[in-house]
């Protein structure tokens, strides 16, 4: 007899392109969320008034003059501290990689979903690489507007190649490259946040397991287009339990990061790597750093993708524990760890930064 295969949730995709007006109800927020939720496209347009996440440029990290090295140490550290996020210029990564990558992660994406679920993850297995959507795993059934593919990109040794797509055909090929130079700007963000705090350039790093161990792990998210943008998230508002997380987006807006109180739209800002901070380098950081709560808009036009990539300690190593003095860890998420926000932004603000 043939085996049927049990789909976890529906793609979020597959909902999107069957035309529907109205979202199913497991997709609309609750009212207390509602707040500065709205079209992406409209949202980054009132945004340009108020604060934005600040832009860092790490190319005078490498000067010969002191002066210059100190300063981007600074406005790396008051970054971290203040917003916990920021926009970096001049990562080191060029842009025709990053363009390459942007294109074998939307050649994929842009497979037929049927396609795409020959690769589908399986969380009751424990299988939690691959092509998947968030399951409804809390007690309101709560869904978001997104679809995903989830990958270990670093390092090399620990990867498993047979779980990654192999359309497009240099997918494997531009994700490895990427992955080795992201690194290299992890090790540099690392070196910079570790001077920031007073201590030697080696310190953050050595406490994530050094070179040999910190892993990165790809989510390509995927947001469809949604008819009601003011209803729905792609990405409901959460810290990033890993220490540091990057992200790249196809110049589509859609991340909001809670600061002083209120949501503020990321706005474009071409040739940046967006860095977070997230819970392991809070505790890291005794407090010092801070965790930014961020969350995913959508919108009715255009198709949303964002890289993020988590770089971790492997199990049971560092981010558990302060250079000095503890704070306990994030909740376990499904896919990657995450600190779902509980209650309301503002509760949960205080509740991380408190
Ligand atoms: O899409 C984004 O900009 C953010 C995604 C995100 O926060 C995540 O995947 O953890
Ligand atoms: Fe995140």
């Amino acid at each position: 007899m043939a085996s049927t295969k049990v789909m976890q949730s529906p793609r979020v995709e597959s909902l999107a392109s069957s035309g529907l007006a109205t979202i199913p109800a497991d997709y609309v927020r609750p009212l207390w969320e509602r707040d500065h939720l709205g079209d992406a496209l409209e949202e980054v347009k009132k945004a340009e008034s108020g604060p934005h996440i600040p832009i860092v440029d790490l190319k005078a990290f490498d000067s010969d003059q002191a002066d210059e090295k100190t300063k981007c140490v600074d406005d790396v550290e008051a970054a971290a501290k203040e917003w916990g996020v920021m926009h970096v210029l001049n990562h080191g990564i060029s842009s025709e990689l990053i363009e390459r990558v942007r294109a074998v992660g939307k050649g994929f994406l842009d497979l037929p979903v049927e396609a795409k679920e020959r690769y589908a993850n399986d969380q009751s297995e424990g299988k939690i690489q691959g092509y998947g959507s968030k399951l409804a795993n809390n007690a309101s059934g709560q869904l978001e507007w997104e679809d995903y593919f989830f990958h270990l990109i670093f390092p090399a040794d620990k990867v498993d190649l047979s779980v990654w797509p192999k359309e497009p055909a240099d997918y494997t090929e531009v994700m490895q490259q990427f992955a080795k130079e992201l690194r290299g700007v992890a090790s540099k963000m690392l070196a910079i946040l570790s001077l920031g705090l007073g201590l030697e350039a080696e310190k953050l790093e050595n406490e994530l397991g050094g070179t040999e161990e910190l892993l990165m792990q790809m989510k390509i998210n995927y947001y469809p287009k949604c008819p009601q943008p003011d209803l729905a998230l792609g990405v409901e508002a959460h810290t990033d339990v890993s220490p540091l997380s990057f992200i790249l987006h196809n110049d589509v807006p859609g991340l909001q990061v809670f600061y002083d109180g209120r949501w503020v739209t990321a706005k474009l800002v071409p040739d940046t790597l967006i860095v977070h901070v997230g819970d392991s380098l809070e505790i890291l950081s005794n407090g010092s750093y801070k965790s930014v709560l961020h969350r995913g808009l959508v919108n009715k036009e255009k198709v949303r993708i964002s890289w993020a990539v988590f770089c971790e300690p492997p199990e049971g190593e560092g981010g558990a524990q302060a250079v000095g003095g503890a704070r306990d860890g994030g909740v376990a998420g499904e896919v990657h760890a995450s600190h779902v926000c509980p209650a309301s932004p503002a509760e949960t603000f205080q509740e991380i930064s408190g």
